[in-house]
C-alpha cells in the first residue's frame, strides 16, 4: 500500500481551465499536495514518461498529444493513494467513465482523458523522473 502517487492534469484539461476544480477533488478527499509543477514536456520526456506503451499501436498519437501543451503535475500524499487516486480519475476511456469520477465527470475522450495517476509504485517512480520531479 503506497503512500504517495502522481497525478497530471492533462492538456486538454489544462487548455479547458480545469486545474483548479480536478486539484480540489484530491485536496478535498484528504490528500496532501506534496509537490507541483506546470511542465511542457518535449518528446524524449514524454517517450520515458509512457515507456511501457512503446510499441503500442497508440504510442506516437499518446505523445503527440501529452507534448501538445502543458500538463500539472502534483505528487500527493495519502492513505493507499495509489489504489485511491485510481478508483478517482475512472475508466481510461473517458466515455465509459463513472459519473463522479474525474474522467466521467470531464472529458468523452480515449486519448484526451483529461488526467493521468500512476498504477503502481514501479510506474510512479518512472513518471517522476521523467519529469524531473523528486
Ligand atoms: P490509464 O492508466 O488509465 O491512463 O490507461 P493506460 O495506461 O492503459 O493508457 C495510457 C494512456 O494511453 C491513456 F491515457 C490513454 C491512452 N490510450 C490511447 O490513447 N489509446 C488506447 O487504445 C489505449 C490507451
Amino acid at each position: 500500500m503506497s503512500n504517495r502517487t502522481l497525478i497530471l492534469v492533462k492538456p486538454d484539461a489544462v487548455k479547458r481551465g480545469l486545474v483548479g476544480r480536478i486539484i480540489q477533488r484530491f485536496e478535498d478527499k484528504g490528500f496532501k499536495l506534496l509537490d507541483i509543477k506546470m511542465v511542457e514536456m518535449n518528446r524524449e520526456m514524454a517517450e520515458n514518461f509512457y515507456s511501457v506503451h512503446k510499441g503500442k499501436p497508440f504510442f506516437e498519437n499518446l505523445v503527440s498529444f501529452i507534448t501538445s501543451g502543458p500538463v500539472v503535475a502534483v505528487i500527493m500524499e495519502g492513505r493507499n493513494a495509489i489504489d485511491a487516486v485510481r478508483v478517482m480519475i475512472g475508466s481510461t476511456d473517458a466515455s465509459k467513465a463513472a459519473p463522479g469520477s474525474v474522467r466521467g465527470d470531464f472529458s468523452l475522450g480515449l486519448t484526451d482523458n483529461s488526467i493521468h495517476a500512476s498504477d503502481s509504485e514501479e510506474s510512479f517512480t518512472r513518471e517522476t523522473a521523467a519529469l524531473g520531479m523528486q
